[in-house]
C-alpha cells in the first residue's frame, strides 16, 4: 500500500508512523507531508529515511491511504477530494466528525460503520478513550447517563503543548519565578486548568461538548445524556477520566469488572489493596485503555457505577485508533 501521513512532524503524525510500523501495516511506499517549513528535512521511519514533502493534491496522487493529522481547515479543503480520487482517508481533525455521510469510528464499538466508505473520521481523544470502556458496559447493562471529569495531558495540545510543559517546568525549577504560557490558557506546570478549547453559549467548553456529541454518534445513542468537565493537568501523554454512569439494568462492581476484563481495547487494572489502579505513568505507551477503581455509585442506586480510565492520548486517543480504522477499510 502507498501510504501518506499528512502532518508527519506533529505529535500525532510521528506516532502514526510508529504505529504503522509496529502493526506491520503493509506499506510499500511511505510519503510524509508537512508544512513548507519542514519540507526537505528527513525523518527516520521503520521503512528507512523519508524526506518530508509539502502537501499538494498532485504530490498525494496515487496514494492508497492518507492519514490526516492536521487542522480542520485542511481536512475541509482536501479530505473529500482525496476520497473522491479513490484514496482511503482517515481524518484526525474534528471538522467532519459530525457530518452525516462521514462515519466516526472506534473499531471496538462501531467497526461496522466503516463499510465501503472512503472517508472516516477519527474521534476526539477523550471520546475514544471513554467509549472503548463504555460500550461493553452498555451492551451488558444498558446506559442512561454519563458524567465524566477528565484529567487531560499536555499532548492533547500537540508537540507544542508538551514542549511548553517541559520548558516551563524546567524554567521554574532551575531559575525560579513563575511559569509562562502561550499554548495553554494559563501556565500548566503546578496547575490544573478547567478549560480545554473555547467556551460555548451553554457554559461547557467545546472539548466537553465534543465528548457528548461524538459519544452519541459512535455509540448510536442520539439521546444519551452526557455531561463532561474537561481539565488540563501537567502530565505528558495520557488522558485520565473519572466516569460515573447510570445503567438501565442493575450493575455490580463484580459484574462490571468481569465485563471490562474481557473487553477488547481495555485492560482491567483494579486491585486497590495492592495500590493497582489506572495511572498515566502505567498507561503511557500502552495500546489498551486502563480501567479500575470500579465501585458502586450510591447516587444512582443499583444502577450506579464509577470507573476510572487512563488511555494514551496519542495512541488509542489518536494514532492507534486511526490505524485500526485503516486496517478495516477497503484499500487500493
Ligand atoms: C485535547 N482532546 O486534549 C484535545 C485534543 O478534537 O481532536 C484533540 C482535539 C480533537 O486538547
Amino acid at each position: 500500500m502507498r501510504v501518506g501521513v499528512i502532518g508527519a512532524t506533529g505529535a500525532v503524525g510521528k506516532e502514526l508512523v510508529e504505529v504503522l510500523g509496529k502493526r506491520r501495516f503493509p506499506v510499500t511506499e511511505l510519503k510524509l507531508f508537512a508544512s513548507a517549513r519542514s519540507a526537505g528535512t528527513k525523518q527516520q521511519t521503520p521503512w528507512g529515511e523519508v524526506t518530508i514533502e509539502e502537501f499538494s493534491p498532485a504530490a498525494a496522487k496515487g496514494l492508497d491511504l492518507a492519514l490526516l493529522a492536521v487542522s480542520g481547515d485542511f481536512a475541509k479543503a482536501h479530505a473529500r477530494a482525496l476520497a473522491a480520487e479513490g484514496v482511503a482517508v482517515v481524518d484526525n481533525s474534528s471538522a467532519l466528525r459530525l457530518e452525516a455521510d462521514v462515519p466516526l469510528v472506534v473499531p471496538e464499538v462501531n467497526a461496522d460503520a466503516i463499510g465501503n466508505h472512503k472517508l472516516i473520521a477519527n474521534p476526539n481523544c477523550t471520546t475514544a478513550i471513554l467509549v472503548v470502556a463504555l460500550e461493553p458496559l452498555r451492551r451488558e447493562f444498558g446506559l442512561k447517563r454519563v458524567i465524566v471529569s477528565t484529567y487531560q495531558a499536555a499532548s492533547g495540545a500537540g508537540a507544542e503543548g508538551m514542549q511548553e510543559l517541559e520548558q516551563e517546568t524546567r524554567r521554574v525549577l532551575l531559575e525560579g519565578g513563575k511559569p509562562g504560557h502561550s499554548v495553554f490558557a494559563h501556565p500548566l506546570p503546578f496547575n490544573v486548568i478547567p478549560q480545554i478549547d473555547s467556551f460555548q453559549p451553554n457554559g461547557y467548553t467545546r472539548e466537553e461538548m465534543k465528548v457528548a456529541w461524538e459519544s452519541r454518534k459512535i455509540m448510536g445513542m442520539p439521546d444519551l445524556l452526557v455531561s463532561c468537565t474537561a481539565v488540563r493537568i501537567p502530565t505528558f501523554r495520557v488522558h485520565a477520566e473519572a466516569v460515573t454512569i447510570e445503567t438501565e439494568r442493575p450493575v455490580t462492581p463484580e459484574a462490571a469488572r468481569a465485563v471490562l476484563a474481557r473487553a477488547a481495547g481495555v485492560k482491567l487494572v483494579d486491585d486497590p489493596a495492592n495500590k493497582l489502579y489506572p495511572m498515566p505513568l502505567t498507561a503511557t505507551g500502552q495500546d489498551d485503555v486502563e480501567a479500575g477503581r470500579i465501585r458502586a455509585n450510591p447516587v444512582f442506586g443499583d444502577c450506579g457505577l464509577d470507573v476510572f480510565l487512563c488511555g494514551d492520548q496519542l495512541l488509542k486517543g489518536a494514532a492507534l485508533n486511526a490505524v485500526q480504522i485503516a486496517e478495516r477499510m477497503k484499500l487500493g
